[in-house]
Formats: C-alpha cells, sequence, structure tokens
C-alpha cells in the first residue's frame, strides 16, 4: 500500500503546483482518465481475490475520492484567479473622457455662445428676444430715433449707405439695435420688456473696430418704469452675465440723441498682470449706454409720452466676450480659423442656462 501512499503525495502535489486550469486538467487526466495511474489501479480490482479487492477496493476509492475532491479545490482556486486576472486587465475607466463624435467637435463661436448667455439671463428677467433686418429704413435707423434730419448725431455714426431705389428711399446697414426696438413699440402695446441682440455696421476699421459687429440693446416700456428699475436690471444682469457675486457699478452723465437724461455706466474692476477682473478693484471700465427713452422717440413710435414712458440701454457684445473670456484682440473674431475656434469656442451641447451655469 505504500504503492498507494506515493501515488497519493505525488498526485496532490502535481494538482497542488498546476498553474492554470489547462495544467491541472492534464493532472486530471494523468490521474482519472482511461489511461490514468488511479484508473490503472481500479482495474487491477477485477483480478484480485475477493478478500483482497474488498481492503484495496476501498483504499482506491478513497484515494480516488481526495484526488477528485483536491481537483475539485484547486479548480476553483484557478477559475477565481483566472476571472480576477481577467478582470483587471480588461478593466474600463468610466471616468475617461468619451471620444468626440461629430456633433460634439463643433465649436459655438464666442459671440453666439455671449447671445445665449444674455438671452438665458434676460429670459429669466421676464424679457422677450426681438429681431429685425440687417437692412434698414433710414426713418427706423434715425428719424424715429430723435435723430433729425441733418442732425450732426447721424454723422456720428459712419454710416453704409445703399443707392436710392426707384421711390427714392435710400436704404441702410443698420448703424445699432435700436431700429428693432423701434419696430417693437410700433407693433406692440406696452408694457413692453424686449432684448434686441445682433449685428450692427459702422464704416469704422481699426485696432478696436471692425466694419460689423455686434450689439444688444434693452427696452423697458410701461407707465412707471424708472431709473431705479433699469439700475436694478443692469445690476442683476451684469453680477450673472460676469458670473460674480457683486459688482459696482457707476453712472456718469453723457448724450445719445434717444434718450433723456442719457448716461454711460462704467464698472469696478482690478487689472492686475495684464488680467481683468470684476467685482473688486479700484479702477473702472466702460461697458454701455443707457437713458430714459426720449419723449420725442415715444411720439414717434405712436406712444404717449404723458401715459406711458421707459428706458433703454445697449452694449457692444464683441468687447464684453473678449472680457469675460480673456481674449486679447478683435480681429481673430471675424477670421474663421478652426484652430481659434477650437481655443475659445464653446461646446454645442453645454447651452447656457441660469441654473446649470452660463459658461459651464
Ligand atoms: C444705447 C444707449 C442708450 C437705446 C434707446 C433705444 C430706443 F429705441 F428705445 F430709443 N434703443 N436703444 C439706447 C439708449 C441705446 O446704446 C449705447
Amino acid at each position: 500500500m505504500s504503492d498507494l501512499t506515493a501515488l497519493e503525495a505525488e498526485t496532490l502535489t502535481a494538482i497542488a503546483a498546476a498553474a492554470d486550469e489547462a495544467a491541472l486538467e492534464s493532472v486530471r487526466v494523468g490521474a482519472l482518465g482511461k489511461k490514468g495511474s488511479i484508473s490503472a489501479l481500479l482495474a487491477t480490482l477485477g483480478k484480485m481475490s475477493p478478500d483482497e479487492r474488498k481492503s484495496a477496493g476501498v483504499q482506491i476509492n478513497a484515494l480516488k475520492d481526495k484526488v477528485s475532491e483536491a481537483l475539485g479545490a484547486r479548480r476553483a482556486v484557478l477559475k477565481e484567479a483566472a476571472l480576477e486576472a481577467r478582470l483587471s486587465s480588461e478593466r474600463v475607466d468610466v471616468t475617461l473622457p468619451t471620444r468626440e463624435t461629430g456633433i460634439e467637435t463643433g465649436r459655438i463661436h464666442p459671440i453666439s455662445q455671449v447671445m445665449d448667455e444674455l438671452t438665458a439671463i434676460f429670459a429669466d428677467l421676464g424679457f422677450s428676444i426681438a429681431e429685425g433686418p440687417d437692412v434698414e429704413r433710414d426713418d427706423y435707423n434715425f428719424t424715429k430715433l430723435n435723430f433729425p434730419e441733418g442732425h450732426p448725431a447721424r454723422e456720428m455714426h459712419d454710416t453704409f449707405f445703399f443707392a436710392p431705389n426707384e421711390a427714392g428711399e435710400r436704404k441702410l446697414l443698420r448703424t445699432h439695435t435700436s431700429p428693432v426696438q423701434v419696430r417693437t413699440m410700433l407693433a406692440q402695446k406696452p408694457p413692453i420688456r424686449v432684448i434686441c441682440p445682433g449685428r450692427t455696421y459702422r464704416c469704422d476699421s481699426d485696432q478696436t473696430h471692425t466694419p460689423m459687429f455686434h450689439q444688444v440693446e434693452g427696452l423697458v416700456i410701461d407707465k412707471q418704469a424708472n431709473l431705479g428699475h433699469l439700475k436694478w436690471i443692469l445690476e442683476e444682469s451684469c453680477k450673472a452675465f460676469f458670473e460674480v457675486p457683486s459688482v459696482k457699478m457707476r453712472f456718469r452723465p453723457s448724450f445719445f440723441p434717444f434718450t433723456e437724461p442719457s448716461m454711460e455706466v462704467d464698472i469696478q474692476c482690478s487689472r492686475k498682470g495684464g488680467e481683468i477682473r470684476f467685482g473688486e478693484g479700484d479702477d473702472w471700465l466702460e461697458i454701455l449706454g443707457c437713458g430714459m427713452v426720449h419723449p420725442n422717440v415715444l411720439r414717434n413710435c405712436g406712444l404717449d409720452p404723458d401715459e406711458y414712458q421707459g428706458f433703454a440701454w445697449g452694449m457692444g457684445i464683441d468687447r464684453i466676450a473678449m472680457l469675460k473670456y480673456g481674449m486679447p484682440d478683435l480681429r481673430p473674431f471675424f477670421d474663421a480659423d478652426v484652430r481659434w475656434l477650437s481655443h475659445y469656442g464653446f461646446r454645442p451641447l453645454d447651452f447656457p442656462t441660469l441654473a446649470g451655469g452660463l459658461s459651464g
């Protein structure tokens, strides 16, 4: 029986040493397979005397059971180890950024982004968005806005005029978005709360001016609309736009033909190391013009100045986009260079909302 003891030790050692399921399988075949060592022992039982067979049978079967059990246990250990190895080699890091698909590789131009941000801010304050044509009537761009014919204020605007049509009417490229407000007042009854974002044109081109630029103007008309309301709206919208908890504003007297009184507004900022920050510091930055709508404008737009009053403001979008997003130069805005756009542009599916964060 020392044969059996040796075979047991040898088989169990081989089982323990099997490094993977294939190695273990060959140990199993070598012991319990058709030509295996234990199977060969079992085959000898037939030739034994009944007494011999009784005791040898018990011992060989005990060995077979022991080896089967050891094989099963080792198989379970190897299976578990193989699964562990596979899990760690095939691990997926779900926190990695996704690969961009076509719809995500495009970029939103900073000007469109700023317009979308302003739309979100003013929609939240109860304003509608109004739009109008880029090619305007002189009447809507100037006359109704209290720029009389021949008035020097018309010259301030460096207007692009078209050749007169058969009726003798001379169209122009709007020099501001105010004609959209004229159209709104002519078409709607107060109360009016609109903002008008869009393209505007002046024959002016240098380091800081492009012949086409963008403006957003706002208009409120109601029976009691006053400068206190204007100041609150400007403060709230500036805080929201620059994403700061507070801004200080400074109102300086100014002149526009369509407002009386008229003001220019500066916001407090700090300029350190070429970087501009809002809501701190002791520098000032001019950002917009505003005022109470001139009674002549109200009258020209079909409103009775004794019944209605209102305020309006206007600002350049290109400049505030540069300020907010740290773009040093205005000219690349209109170069359509995809390298610039992929650097400064915004992801198309990150639409600005007040709840979700304006600029992501
Ligand atoms: C500005 C500054 C001040 C303005 C006035 C009007 C209208 F149509 F109501 F008269 N629209 N926009 C306005 C007032 C615009 O831009 C610097």
